[in-house]
């Protein structure tokens, strides 16, 4: 089984970006706040701590599935993640 690919989210103006992102087992998805406030990325199955300007936040996925998630302090804040399972 070989390294999965790392696919980045961006965190800029209160939103993430690509707000959805399709990917497969095994693939970790890094989280990135450029913003000057503080964000977070919260899901059911995973969550950063604070993210300042600059930190990132990883998560593998190893589970296939449609993860939704939002910023903890900007509940507004949404995004999906869509793992599927890889052949
Ligand atoms: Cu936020």
């Amino acid at each position: 089984m070989g390294e999965g690919k790392i696919v980045e989210v961006t965190i800029e103006n209160f939103s993430f970006n690509p707000a959805s992102v399709e990917i497969l087992t095994g693939d970790t998805v890094r989280w990135k706040n450029e913003d000057s406030v503080i964000h977070t990325v919260r899901g059911s199955a995973f969550g950063s701590g604070e993210l300042k300007k600059g930190d990132t936040y990883d998560f593998l996925f190893t589970d296939a599935g449609t993860y939704n998630y939002n910023c903890s302090i900007h509940p507004s804040m949404k995004g999906t993640v869509v793992v599927n399972e890889k052949n």
